[in-house]
């Protein structure tokens, strides 16, 4: 799916900002005609969540339906282009009518969607859009939901959190990122899909998959400057779809350390006349798995890094280019080269910065601690539409260099998922990621109760670990840590012969918290936890690299383990650096030396 942009073909109109809003506890709004309007004093910002922002109103914790409308004029001048309307993410579903038709309806959360809405609006006159949005999740979504009741049935009163949910970060509910308007030609290009290949260090290669909607028929021109000429290529349609090949002489590569990005310019053309323009940054790079090692453009890259959240205070889930900004700083500053979208696809503009700063990028599908026991038909059926609507929206990104098809694949560990469900299940989501790119590594990160033996080990590129010995095991006994981890790491590299990243570890901190003994929640346990789970993985010479767990502080449901966050941040929720984070910045700013004695 292709950003929106304006440009001489294409208009938006930026609908953020304030929305009047309603919370529906009853779920009788529909009943009740609301989507041809309702009676609210209550106003929303958006992008932002409804917990924080309207927590005085009894939001903070709120699980249900919701209501937003506002009003939009689209000019009568516009009247022979096509409209669409765009919701960057609505959590987790929403359904959406104009002057109380209903337009359509989207159940994956954390990802975009567009109607046509021609047939809807009247030109010239105001119109108004309508949206119910649900942050309920149930068995068969992704991510899996989880009731009160259920804790109550299956006998797990102790692991019940308020709100109820089977993760360990917030459900906040709401529209988290832009909505917009885009008008566009009635022929105009649709899909853009990008590969790329590295022929030598200064040659690479672009196939280009386009495809167009309204007239089947036409040609497609691309073109790009590099050092100062212009290289142009030509495709003619076929039912709507054109395959355009180039090569580039002295061409930039991109990598997190030059990350070059070429302006891809594709026209869709009637004999001489352009009808439609789209412009993409495009990154020429390559990434492989081999003899243990991830290669960018042949080129060993070791990577250093976070799990992270969208999440602050107030806006919750919704996106905050300030803080975004901020993140990508702290990035850089703190000499890290990676990031992975823990637990779910993060914002267009998150990756989009990515690619220009060269943070190297796991992008993750929110199925995030499957209970294998409700894992059914549908479950699988979602699960595959959300890894193909998500390599849709990303595909593009030279920043994305492996796919998290989900993150510790099952949450009870019963018989039934080690004897045969475990395999069958996570052997076709992988065949079924693979089919739809083939360029990249598939992973999925795995917890201590997993063992060595998880079926899901066998599918994976690349063996990702989360561990939290010398916290959840063994806490405060870093020594016995480090034997029990290293000991765990060859035995799982031994069984499966793949190199092995670490995609979570870490300590909760409380800040200004201090000892000079190990004592777990201080400042001086948690730079030390990290720095000894370095120094074992750096012994390795098949580790690929260390994500720590987690960036920032991050709000997490009502649980006796939790002080309102999950403190296991280097940085707090609101960007201030722990003593941890100085002890990255430091240890990361060396070359990185394994045992392999790469760089
Ligand atoms: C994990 C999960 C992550 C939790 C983390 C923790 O293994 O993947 O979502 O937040 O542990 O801090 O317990």
């Amino acid at each position: 799916m292709l950003y929106p942009i304006q440009n001489n073909y294409r208009m938006l109109i930026d609908l953020t900002g304030m929305w009047k809003f309603k919370p529906d506890p009853k779920n009788e709004g529909l009943s009740e005609n609301w989507q041809n309007g309702f009676d609210s004093r209550q106003e929303i910002a958006l992008p932002g969540s409804w917990n924080e922002q309207l927590e005085e109103e009894g939001l903070l914790y709120y699980v249900g339906c919701a209501w937003y409308a506002k009003d939009v004029l689209i000019p009568e001048i516009f009247k022979d282009k096509k409209i669409k309307i765009r919701i960057g993410s609505a959590d987790y579903s929403s359904q959406l009518w104009i002057d109380g038709k209903f337009a359509g309806a989207n159940s994956l959360g954390f990802l975009p969607y567009e109607f046509e809405i021609n047939d809807f609006i009247t030109f010239g006159k105001k119109s108004q859009i309508v949206i119910k949005v649900s942050n309920e999740l149930d068995n068969e979504s992704i991510p899996q939901g989880i009731s009160s009741e259920h804790f109550m049935i299956e006998k797990r009163l102790r692991e019940e959190t308020n709100p109820p949910a089977r993760f360990d970060f917030s459900p906040f509910g709401g529209i988290h990122r832009p909505v917009s308007i885009i008008i566009c030609p009635e022929n105009h290009i649709d899909k853009i899909k990008v590969d790329t290949k590295v022929l030598s260090s200064a040659k690479g290669s672009v196939d280009l998959n386009i495809e167009t909607a309204g007239s089947p028929d036409g040609t497609v021109a691309v073109s790009l400057m590099n050092n100062g000429k212009e290289i142009t290529a030509e495709g003619v349609l076929k039912k709507n779809k054109a395959n355009i090949k180039f090569e580039i002489n002295r061409c930039k590569l991109w990598s997190n350390e030059n990350p070059d990005l070429y302006d891809l310019t594709v026209r869709l053309k009637n004999g001489q006349n352009t009808i439609d323009e789209y412009t993409l940054p495009i990154g020429i790079r390559e990434v492989k798995i081999e003899n243990n090692k991830l290669l960018l453009n042949g080129k060993e890259v070791y990577l250093k890094g976070f799990g992270k959240h969208e999440d602050y205070p107030i806006v919750g889930k919704g996106l905050l280019l300030p803080v975004m900004v901020k993140d990508f700083t702290l990035l850089k500053w703190i000499n890290a080269n990676s990031i992975r979208t823990s637990h779910y696809p993060y914002s267009e503009e998150f990756l989009r910065l990515a690619d220009k700063k060269g943070i190297l990028m796991i992008d993750e599908v929110p199925a995030v601690s499957l209970d294998f026991r409700y894992v059914n038909e549908n479950s699988g059926k979602n699960h595959k539409e959300y890894i193909t609507r998500l390599m849709e929206r990303d595909y593009n990104h030279p920043s994305v260099i492996m796919w998290a098809v989900g993150n510790e694949p099952n949450l009870v560990g019963e018989d039934s998922y080690y004897n045969g469900s475990g395999k069958k299940y996570w052997g076709d989501i992988f065949s079924f990621a693979r089919k739809l790119d083939k360029s990249r590594p598939i992973t999925v990160p795995n917890c201590t109760r997993a063992g060595v033996d998880d079926p899901v080990f066998q599918f994976c590129d690349v063996i990702s670990l989360n561990r939290y010995y010398g916290w959840y095991e063994f806490p405060g006994k870093l020594e016995r840590a480090a034997e029990v981890l290293s000991g765990e790491m060859d035995e799982i590299y031994r069984k499966y012969k793949k190199p092995v990243l670490f995609t979570e570890f870490g300590a909760d901190t409380i800040p200004g918290l201090h000892s000079t003994s190990d004592q777990m929640f201080t400042e001086e346990y948690q730079a030390k936890l990290l720095e000894t789970y370095i120094e074992v993985i750096r012994s390795k010479s098949y580790s690929i690299g260390e994500q720590v767990w987690n960036f920032a502080d991050f709000r997490t449901p009502q649980h006796f383990r939790r002080v309102v966050l999950n403190m296991k941040g280097v940085f707090t929720r609101e960007r201030q650096p722990k003593l941890a984070a100085f002890k990255l910045k430091e240890i990361w700013a060396k070359p990185v030396k394994t045992k392999r004695g790469r760089k």
